[in-house]
């Protein structure tokens, strides 16, 4: 699973990119500066790990990962070709959520491709770039389907129906992640087109300094323009984050992130919500060798569950030994736990729930 890094020609995408991996992606005052997509396999910040680690006192600890991409920007007219064109496109096809990124700084210095800072234009370019190449998917399919369709196919008039119902709403400014279908339908005719404005989104407000706790202007102006999308807005100060991400020593990037009133950065903000839109959430094994954060997909059963860690565990599973975090927190050891009696076991058919604590039995 992972998330695209979206939007406009040096809105700061890089940048971005640079304060959440390690791998440093180049970034420079000029657009059009990424061509290839830059790659990062990024931590998932999370507190309770920190907390298990001082209880169970491991040899190491390994946390969860989130996969994030940083994609060349995309002008106006992208679609058919224009600025990176559509090769980009395919690079935003292969995500399965987009992180879209809004210029919400002033500065001269800094060029915007339009002309003028803007995040609702910008947006609105951007999202009709994408929705063009979705209507150019839905009329590619609309014409391999018609035929049958005449014919009588009950099954091929169900897709065209559908397909129609995407094209029409797509030319008049509507995402397909906006539409509502029934499961089923959604599962069989609207899932395996993969449209790229049907994968979920959470907008970033890239801001300066002095905004990265209060927002500004253009900060509002996002909201009340996304308000009805039930997407999340993070504002970032994206230029600043970065920079503090270079210095080596964590006091004193505490210190700076403290300094624009930040009590950790906004970017590690940012990674656990691309990590909820990606719909995946973290259970916990807890050894003396290792604590290690794994990730599954929400809804996922206990056999998935040990599938992450070997497949062997999924087709050899039995059952699995389940401790909820706050009860092993509250309790203190595995050993506690199960004098309290708090332990579960769980068989194959178990839903797993964030933060589960689990032990695998299986035979292979
Ligand atoms: N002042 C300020 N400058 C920023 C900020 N974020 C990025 N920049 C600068 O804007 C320029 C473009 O940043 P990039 O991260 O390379 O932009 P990009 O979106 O990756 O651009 P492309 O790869 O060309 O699409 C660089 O000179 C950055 O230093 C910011 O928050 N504030
Ligand atoms: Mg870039």
């Amino acid at each position: 699973m992972k998330a695209g890094i979206v939007g406009l020609p040096n809105v700061g995408k890089s940048t971005l990119f640079n304060c959440l991996s390690n791998a440093k992606a180049q970034s420079a005052n000029f657009p059009f500066c990424t061509i290839e997509p830059n790659i990062g396999v990024v931590n998932v910040p999370d507190p309770r790990l920190q907390k298990l680690e001082e209880l169970v006192n491991p040899e190491r600890v390994m946390p969860a990962t989130v996969e994030i991409v940083d994609i060349a920007g995309l002008v106006k007219g992208a679609s058919k070709g224009e600025g990176l064109g559509n090769q980009f496109l395919a690079n935003i096809r292969e995500t399965d959520a987009i992180l879209h990124v809004l210029r919400c700084f002033d500065n001269d210095n800094i060029v915007h491709v339009d002309g003028s800072v803007d995040p609702i234009r910008d947006k609105e370019t951007i999202d009709m770039e994408l929705q063009l190449k979705d209507l150019e998917t839905a009329e590619k399919k609309l014409d391999k389907v018609k035929r049958a369709a005449k014919t009588g196919n009950k099954e091929a008039q169900k897709e065209e129906a559908i397909l129609n119902k995407i094209k029409e709403n797509l030319e008049a400014g509507v995402s397909v992640r906006a539409l509502d279908f029934s499961e089923e339908d959604y599962e069989d005719y609207v899932k395996p087109s993969q449209f790229i404005t049907d994968k979920p989104v959470m907008y970033v407000c890239n801001v300066d300094e002095g905004a990265a706790t209060t927002g500004n202007a253009y900060v509002e102006n996002v909201r009340e323009a996304v308000k009805d999308e039930n997407a999340e807005v993070l504002v970032l100060a994206v230029g600043t984050e970065a920079d503090i991400n270079e210095l080596d020593d964590y006091e004193e990037r505490q210190m700076f992130l403290a300094d624009i009133g930040l009590d950790e950065p906004g970017s590690a903000k940012l990674i656990r919500s691309a990590y909820k839109l990606l719909n995946q959430q973290t259970y916990f094994t807890a050894g003396v060798k290792e604590v290690r954060a794994w990730t599954v997909t929400i809804g996922a059963t206990a056999p998935q569950a040990a599938g992450v860690i070997h497949t062997d565990f999924e087709k050899g599973f039995i059952r699995a030994e389940v401790i909820a975090y706050d009860d092993y927190v509250q309790y203190g050891s595995e050993a506690k736990v199960k004098e309290a009696g708090k332990m579960r076991v769980e068989g194959k058919n178990y839903i797993v729930k964030d933060g589960d604590v689990m032990h695998f039995l299986f035979n292979v």
